[in-house]
């Protein structure tokens, strides 16, 4: 089991981004049998790059826990929602979603900056995602820019395609972290470390310009303090029909406690 310690909680606050070796070590076949479910089923959310001139597949589904048996050990591992609780400072973990992001060999759609936040109908400081690779990673590996959870303002959402806005509002235009100098964290990966991060940690990650394959598996899960939020128009992920109302936990029968 990884062990996680105060100064690991302490860089998860500060930066907005730590690494948990190990993480999902337990879990590496069974995540990768049930990535090449998914693939082979994908779900009404998942799409592919399409765009001309792309290369390679980056091919990414969410929201699939509940129907791709592979995955449900993993949200239900209490050693994981244990160090999602210490590092959020958060006495319960509730799951959000999962995500699935795999860069086949050669693909040269990068992911392009974003926080996750903007683009969810849940808000507080209590959240964390679990980025955990199938595959060494190195180069393709996610990048973080440590301490942009504290920015006093969210990052425009826009399309990853297209890179259009995703929602109109008073947002701070997309930054360019690395010819602004900005802290940049990324770590050489292998498979079943994870990479925690806040959900407004801006992000992103290279193509996969290698000849290995790049599956990644992400956990989203939230804590005491999240609450539902309305956004300016339909959520990603949207989950149609949740009757929740602003300032509502997320519904206990959609979004389980997990500690
Ligand atoms: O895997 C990637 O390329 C990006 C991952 C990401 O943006 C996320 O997990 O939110």
């Amino acid at each position: 089991m990884a062990r996680v310690t105060d100064e690991d909680a302490a860089t998860y606050q500060a930066d907005g981004v730590v690494l948990i070796r190990g993480l999902f070590a337990d879990h590496i076949e069974t995540l990768r049998a049930g990535i090449a479910r998914n693939m082979a089923d994908p779900g009404p959310y998942a799409s592919t790059n399409d765009r001309a001139g792309d290369t390679g597949l980056f091919f990414d589904d969410y929201c699939n826990w509940d129907r791709i048996p592979e995955f449900q050990p993993v949200v239900r591992d209490p050693q994981v929602a244990e160090v999602a609780a210490t590092l959020m400072g958060s006495q319960s973990v509730q799951m959000f979603h999962d995500h699935v992001l795999v860069k086949e060999p050669g693909t040269s759609m990068a992911t392009p900056w974003h926080q996750d936040a903007p683009y969810y109908f849940v808000q507080g400081q209590h959240t964390i995602s679990f980025w955990s690779p199938l595959d060494p990673v190195r180069a393709a590996s996610l990048r973080c820019v440590a301490g942009s959870h504290l920015w006093p303002k969210d990052v425009l959402p826009t399309r990853w395609a297209s890179e259009t806005a995703f929602f109109e509002g008073d947002y701070m235009p997309v930054p360019d972290p690395e010819a602004e100098g900005m802290r940049i964290v990324e770590y050489e990966m292998e498979p079943g470390d994870a990479v925690a991060f806040h959900f407004r940690t801006l992000h992103g990650a290279r193509g996969n310009h290698s000849d290995a394959r790049r599956r990644a598996f992400s956990l989203r899960l939230v804590g005491d303090d999240a609450r539902y939020v309305t956004r300016p128009g339909p959520t990603s992920p949207p989950f149609p029909g949740h009757g929740m109302q602003a300032g509502q936990r997320l519904r206990e029968d959609w979004f389980p406690i997990l500690c």
